[in-house]
């Protein structure tokens, strides 16, 4: 058994949506960021960091309890875990990895910069803008890449999972800057996955 320890943000769902899909069973332990429950003594035992998420998982390595934060790697550990959604062949395994990485790297702290930016009570148009349009680019990109293929690696792997909460985090957005019907077609098909479905609507 897993214990998931997350929130309702783009990052708590990547791991929702990997736990889903992977199948493994875990208990969700809710934590409200706006009254700092991810800075408690206990909580930072957890995660030092004081952030959401973190797993874990008391059946690990060895059967031994290991304890992990960053969506990223809990989001591997799951593929390792469950021999799921990693490319078995070398190169689309790397291929799956710059995706998610891209993920990773690139889009989600773009769109958490956007979700500070626009937290903050001055609202600064210009930098909310510019972080807008390095989004949209970044969007674009992808949409050329789901043009030539169904999935980001070709197959369906984590890295699709990974990149998955951020573009639902932003359909305004990406309505805004029109076409991408790649993206768009890309990311009915995740919604339609029966484990995206549930690992999105994490924490109830
Ligand atoms: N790179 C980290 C980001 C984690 C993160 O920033 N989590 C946010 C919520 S999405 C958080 O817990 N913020 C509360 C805080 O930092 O106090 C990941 O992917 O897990």
């Amino acid at each position: 058994m897993i214990d998931l320890y997350t929130a309702g943000t783009g990052n708590g769902r990547r791991a929702s949506v990997m736990l889903e899909e992977c199948g493994v069973p875990y208990t969700v332990h809710k934590l409200d960021l706006t009254k700092g429950e991810q800075k408690t003594p206990e909580y930072l035992k957890i995660n030092p960091l004081g952030a959401i998420p973190a797993i874990v998982d008391h059946d690990g390595p060895g059967g031994q309890k290991i304890t992990l934060s960053q969506s990223g790697a809990i989001a591997l550990y799951l593929c390792e875990k469950t021999g799921k959604f990693l490319p078995k062949d070398m190169a689309k395994r790397a291929v799956a990895m710059q995706w998610l990485l891209h993920a990773m790297s690139d889009e989600a702290p773009t769109s958490g910069a956007l979700f500070r930016l626009g937290s903050l009570p001055e609202k600064p148009a210009a930098a909310i803008a510019s972080f807008e349009t390095r989004l949209i680019d970044m969007f674009r990109h992808v949409d050329k890449r789901l043009g030539e293929a169904e999935y980001l690696a070709g197959e369906l792997s984590v890295a699709d999972f990974a990149l998955y909460p951020v573009v639902a985090g932003r359909m305004a957005l990406l309505d805004n800057a029109g076409k991408l019907d790649n993206l768009k077609r890309w990311a009915g098909a995740l919604a339609a996955r029966p484990g995206v479905s549930k690992g999105m609507k994490v924490p109830a």
